[in-house]
């Protein structure tokens, strides 16, 4: 196997025995085999060109599923493989001629020894020039955090066609052997630009099915009563299991990046929502324990179980998600889910155990400041407010993201700190205080909410009357970790954003002439010790 699409990649060159984040190799391989099919299945359903939404559905359940942490079950990944195989042959039936179709499109098997042999031979050290492959690591990857949030837009009714054409176009473009570097950059440009339409997306579908995320405080305490704590990013998944379980007396808790669920109207109107329940990501091996009831793991980030865990038979599964010995719950064919049986587990279960009594504000999406801005553009121009920084991006298990908890206590005290993904969990409860009212950590929700940051910049931009994004008192600080952030940042470049720090440590997945690219072009640094990172942006 070879692997280095994340930040905690073996050595930050790649993953080659297992992977740092639990992945077995024959995991990795059928991932690895996974985009190598819909690569194939993109490229037919552009040649056909009738933005068949089942098709485009698949193209980004797929690279979904391939995402860290999503799903670590080989043999629900293999019978993803062959359903891609069997739709892609039944396309191309429907094409006049297979005349100029590629390897990739034309690959067919159902022999699982087959297709165990390929998937060894498509990894990503298949592409052999080094800037190519960083140009073509780096699209995917962009792709596959695209693929996501357009997934969560999806199952609510919403939809974008220039960016499902987008994917399934720019998923062919890589697979070409006669590109360009030059041109490979313009991919990537157009894959953040896309990206940007990707989260506006998703951030409609959200604030029209939810309502707009509301300032919050939420209660990280445990009450007596049994429960059922929901992880991961789907709001879609979190609205049936609210709905199935309000007269159960069963009540409910987020985790990690579903916390800013607490932020939604919608889903304040149901009496048994808890609040949240633990921190971030990593941390879920023993904060599951401690929940006692079942836990159900919509998307991303997964930690593989411990040996001797007690909660591998409450812990479920749903969408591109997936963990060997966890039961999937799967969609009907209208999209419902059946949370039943989850349900009535947890009425068995004991309540959770309370790990703190913290209570921590959130909510503040682009709505929500964009109606401050009068009060933040009062308190820059008295100067009580020098500068913004964003913090958003992912948080990760190492000690390195240290980093971040002590730079977010270094900065002076007239700067706030603009946030979004899991990123936050390393200084939400620190207690930065306010300034005038004005909170000094200000989370807009998940990573996709990074859009909301962006549209807070403008707004900003705006007010002030300039030309540029990059002449606002904004900092760019973002911490990554997986794929869905590889979006994020593209997007923040095809915005113009420039002299991004990045951290904890550059992805192992560009080259130095990727590097020196980004350099050039957007300033983009990495993350070096806090003081010399804040004398930078302080001068
Ligand atoms: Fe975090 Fe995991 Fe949201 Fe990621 S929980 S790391 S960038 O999946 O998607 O922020
Ligand atoms: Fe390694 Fe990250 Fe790939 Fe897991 S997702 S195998 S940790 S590079």
């Amino acid at each position: 196997m070879f692997c280095y699409q994340c930040q905690e990649t073996a050595k930050n060159e790649g993953c080659t025995v297992q992977g740092v984040c639990g992945k077995k190799e024959d995991t990795a391989n059928a991932q690895d085999l996974l985009v190598y099919v819909t690569k194939g299945l993109a490229e037919v359903a552009n040649r056909i060109g009738d933005d068949n939404e089942e098709v485009y559905d698949r193209i980004s359940n797929n690279l979904f599923v391939t995402i860290t942490n999503a799903n670590f079950d080989t043999d629900a990944i293999m019978k993803v493989v062959k359903e891609t195989i069997k739709m892609k042959d039944e396309l191309i039936e429907k094409l006049d001629s297979k005349d100029n179709l590629s390897e990739i499109a034309l690959y067919s098997s159902m022999d699982d020894k087959e297709l165990e042999r390929k998937a060894i031979e498509v990894g990503v050290l298949n592409t052999m020039n080094e800037d190519e492959r960083s140009l073509v690591e780096l699209t995917t990857y962009g792709l596959k955090g695209m693929a996501a949030y357009n997934h969560h837009a999806n199952v609510l009714g919403y939809r974008d066609q220039e960016v499902d054409r987008f994917i399934a176009h720019a998923l062919e473009e890589t697979t070409k052997s006669d590109k360009e570097v030059a041109s490979l950059i313009d991919l990537v440009m157009d894959t953040g630009s896309h990206g940007v339409k990707a989260m506006a997306l998703l951030d409609k579908a959200n604030t029209e099915s939810f309502g707009n995320p509301e300032i919050t405080e939420v209660d990280y305490s445990a009450g007596d009563k049994p429960a059922i704590l929901i992880s991961g990013h789907d709001l879609n998944d979190m609205k049936m299991l609210l709905d199935q379980s309000k007269d159960s007396g069963v009540e409910i808790y987020t985790h990690s990046e579903m916390l800013p669920a607490n932020y939604y109207p919608e889903f304040k109107k149901y009496d048994h929502f808890h609040g949240n329940y633990g921190n971030s990501w990593w941390t879920q091996n023993d904060e599951f324990e401690a929940f006692n009831g079942p836990i159900l793991m919509t998307t991303n980030c997964i930690v593989p179980m411990k040996k001797d865990n007690t909660y591998q038979d409450r812990m479920f599964t749903t969408g591109d998600a997936g963990y060997p010995g966890c039961k999937h719950i799967e969609k009907d064919e209208n999209g419902y889910k059946d949370f039943s049986e989850i349900i009535e587990l947890a009425k068995s279960c004991k309540a959770p155990t309370n790990l703190e009594d913290t209570k921590v504000v959130g909510g503040f999406a682009h709505n929500q400041v964009v109606q401050l801005a009068d009060k933040v553009v009062e308190e820059i121009n008295a100067g009580n407010i020098k500068k913004f920084v964003v913090m958003a991006g992912c948080d990760g298990r190492f000690k390195d993201r240290s980093y971040y908890t002590d730079f977010a206590e270094a900065i002076p005290k007239d700067w706030v700190i603009l946030t979004a993904g899991c990123a936050k969990y390393r200084y939400n409860k620190l207690g930065l205080g306010d300034i005038n009212g004005i909170p000094r950590v200000l989370d807009a929700g998940q990573c996709n909410d990074s859009y909301s940051l962006v549209q807070i910049a403008l707004t900003l931009q705006e007010a002030f009357g300039l030309d540029s994004i990059n002449d606002l008192p904004i900092e760019y600080n973002i911490a990554w970790y997986e794929q869905k952030a590889v979006i994020v940042l593209l997007a923040l470049l095809s915005l113009g954003v420039k002299n991004i720090h990045l951290g904890p440590t550059l992805p192992a997945f560009l080259s130095e002439t990727v590097v020196d690219f980004l350099v050039e072009n957007f300033g983009i640094a990495p993350n070096t010790s806090v003081k010399e990172d804040l004398e930078e942006m302080t001068a």
